[in-house]
Order: C-alpha cells, then structure tokens, then sequence
C-alpha cells in the first residue's frame, strides 16, 4: 500500500491502528475486506474483546448484590466503565448517564419517562426531517398517546435542516425537540448547540440522537447545552448490547422509573417502594455487565487516539472518498450538505442499490444498501434506497479506491 494511499494524518499511524482490529485482518469471499458499514457497527479492536474475556474469565458475578469478591470487582469495573463515559460526554457526574442497551432504548427511556409526564394534549413534540426511526417512533407513539402533535423540521435538498423554520415551528406548546446530531443516511452534521438553545427559549427540553455523533467527534454535552444525549456501544467500537443516556441531573430527579424490578428500588413492601437513587432508579434488573464494561474500554481505546485525531483524520477521509466516488459515472450523492462526518450515500444510475450491494459484497466491500432505518429521508429524496458508504478512523484512501474500482466492475457486470 502506498504512503498516500493510507497516511493523511501526520502522526496518525492507520496501520498501527488498523493492526488493533482482528476483524480487519480477514479476506472475504477471496478479496481483503474493505469494511465500510461502520455506521451499522463499527469493528472491535482487541483492547475491548480483552476487557471482555477478563470479566467473563475472572471476574462474572452480578453487580451491587454480593459481598463477594468477583461481585465487588465487577461492581467495580461497571461503575468506572460509567466514569469513562461520564468523561467521554463531559457530563456533570456519573449519575448522569445510565446503562441502556442502545440509542433506541436511551430515547425510549426519554419518551416514556419525561415525555409521558410533561406532554399533555395539544402539545408539540419537535423532530426533524431526518431522523432514524429510532427518533421518530417513540415520539410518535407518545403524540398518539398524549395528543399530541408530531411537528417536523424540514430540511433542503442538500439535507441541511431549514432552522428558519423554527422561528414559526417552536412555541410555548413545544415540550420536545428531538434532533439527531449526525444523520445516519446523509452524514449530516446539525448545528446542535443552537437548536438546544432555542428549544430551551421555549421552555422545551432538547433530547439529541448522538448514536452517529459519538464515534467521529469529541462530544461535549454540557458545551452542546443539550438534556439528554442518546448512544450506542456498538458504533464506537464497543460491544452490541449497549448504550447509554446522558440526562441532566435536575430532570432525571423528577422523572419516573421507565422499567422496575430489581436494583431500580431502595426499599419495598407490599404497600410502597421507595426508588434507589440515581442512576440505579433507571437500570431494572441485572444489566448488560460485559457490555459496560467492554464500552468503557471502546471510550478508554477511542480517547487515547484522541476524538479530535479521528475526526480531523475522518474529515479529511470523507473528502478523499467524495471525490474519487464523484468520478464514477453516473454517481449521484445524497446528501452534500457543508457540514458531514462519516457517511457518504449515494446512487448509480442504472444500478439497484441490492445487485450493487451484492457485488460489492463479492468483491470483499462491506457496506449498506437500503432505507437505513430512516425512510422519510428516502421518501424525500424520491429513492427507495441508496447505497451507503460509512467510515472509521480504521478506514483509509485505498478503502475507497477499491470501493470505485469495485463499482466500476459492478457497472460492467451489470451493463
Ligand atoms: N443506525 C444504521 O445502519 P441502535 O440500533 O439502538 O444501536 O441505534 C439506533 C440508531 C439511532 N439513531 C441513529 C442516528 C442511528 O444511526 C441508529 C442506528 C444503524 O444506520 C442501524 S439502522
């Protein structure tokens, strides 16, 4: 591999770090893989799959129960794996983040916990034009509930959010603005800080949809000025099975418990329970202790590249790949909107996404082709599907130069 084809970074050693991914060192279907689905699930490097052998090897026992030795080190080792995400998000205390078992579980917990008690009928709940299912449906679900009303920030043809709509979209009626910070299908990067800011000019609590944000840049919460922050393990390098919610600590502490059972209690009788304090009053149940821990790890590996490498490595990334991807005939991006990190959707004219999926498949490419969980932006962009390529700091230019010269030979085939 030549040096311009991997290194443009200075400093950045992308071998070294592609060298922590067993995963990445495997061919498919005869081909070196070319992994390029990250947005689905990012890869898992070795400091991570150790931290989870060692608490499944030594370690396994339940959390907050024994006395025990195994149950105090996994105690241990879970409540710092939340004093790294604690760190990771720059949230005010480790009570402020909650295990979930992913982004949807964390903007569930929201909808169901703070948006049944503060949406009543005829209030608004604010989303926008392109957001994952996953922040869309729990909203949807509460609106009907509630009757409330679904309001939608719309968005331009480059999939940039129209904010001067929100001058007439937010009033003293909006209980919620639920905004994603990365689009998943266009790689959009919404300004959050701003969107948070004139949510709370209303009195309305900004919920932010971090899942796409986390793993490309460093993420301050308390600079964003959001009230919750919802993330996934798995697309940062962590392990699937796990995620967590940042909440400001002011409202977790008048929100009602979203599951119950054990661990979420202090006491109980047959008349009353009194709940356990916070973060526990969230987190029912034996938790996904592996999980946390392995997350921890992911933060811990992520953090010692450093986020701001990864994203000034990734944007740089981004911009090679756009451009060798727009010299392919009859490429169409979806999504060009000024600001992007980690995904670049596209269509090849005369091509269906599904046999260009598969032959890029055949060829050791691993990407997504589909709605991406996100079909209003589908709908909007009149496509039922795109193709889409999505990135890590493991990546590099020689991945996208396979990527065109792959679908150069898709065409042919298909042709
Ligand atoms: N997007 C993708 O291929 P979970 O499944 O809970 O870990 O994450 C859900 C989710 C929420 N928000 C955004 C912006 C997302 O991208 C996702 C997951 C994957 O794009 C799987 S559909």
């Amino acid at each position: 591999m030549t040096e311009t084809a991997t290194a443009t970074l200075p400093g950045f050693d992308v071998e070294a770090v592609r060298r922590d991914f067993p995963a990445l060192q495997q061919r498919v279907h005869g081909a070196p893989l070319v992994y390029l689905d990250n947005a689905a699930s990012s890869q898992t490097p070795r400091a991570v799959i150790e931290a989870i052998v060692a608490y499944y090897e030594n370690d396994r026992s339940n959390v907050h129960r024994g006395v025990h030795e195994l149950s105090q080190r996994a105690t241990a080792k879970y409540e710092s794996a939340r004093g790294r995400v604690q760190r990771f998000l720059n949230a005010g205390g480790p009570e402020e983040i909650i295990w979930t078992r992913g982004a949807t579980e964390s903007i569930n917990l929201v909808a169901a916990s703070w948006g049944r008690t503060h949406v009543a009928e005829g209030d608004d709940v604010l989303i926008s034009a392109m957001e994952h299912h996953s922040n869309i449906v729990p909203w949807q679900i509460l609106c009907q509930e509630k009757g409330a009303n679904l309001r939608v920030i719309p968005m331009n043809e480059a999939g940039e959010l129209r904010l001067e709509t929100l001058d007439e979209l937010l009033t003293p009626r909006t209980r919620i603005v639920a905004v994603t910070q990365v689009s998943n299908a266009l790689g959009t990067v919404n300004p959050i800080r701003q969107i948070a800011q004139m949510a709370h000019d209303v009195g309305a609590v900004c919920i932010v949809d971090g899942a796409q944000a986390a793993p490309h840049m460093p993420v301050d919460v308390q600079e964003l000025g959001c009230d919750f922050f919802a993330l996934s393990g798995h697309k940062m390098c962590g392990p699937t099975g796990i995620g967590a919610l940042y909440a400001r600590r002011a409202l977790l502490e008048e929100m009602p418990p979203y599951q119950s059972g054990g661990d979420m209690i202090a006491s109980v009788s047959f008349e009353k329970t009194v709940y356990n304090d916070l973060p526990y009053r969230f987190e029912a149940g034996t938790p996904m202790i592996a999980g946390a821990i392995g997350m921890g790890a992911a933060v811990e590996y992520l953090e010692a590249i450093g986020m701001s490498r990864i994203a000034s490595y990734e944007q740089d990334l981004l911009s090679y790949g756009a451009a060798s991807l727009s010299s392919i005939g009859g490429f169409r991006p979806i999504g060009t909107a000024r600001h992007k990190a980690g995904v670049l959707s596209f269509e090849i004219e005369g091509l269906h996404p599904a046999d260009l999926g598969t032959i890029l498949d055949r060829q050791g490419i691993a990407l997504r082709i589909g709605h991406h969980c996100a079909e209003p932006v589908m709908r909007f962009y009149g496509v039922s599907a795109t193709t889409r390529a999505s990135l890590a700091f493991y990546n590099t230019r020689a991945d996208f130069d396979a990527l065109a010269v792959a679908i150069e030979t898709a065409k042919e085939i298909l042709a």
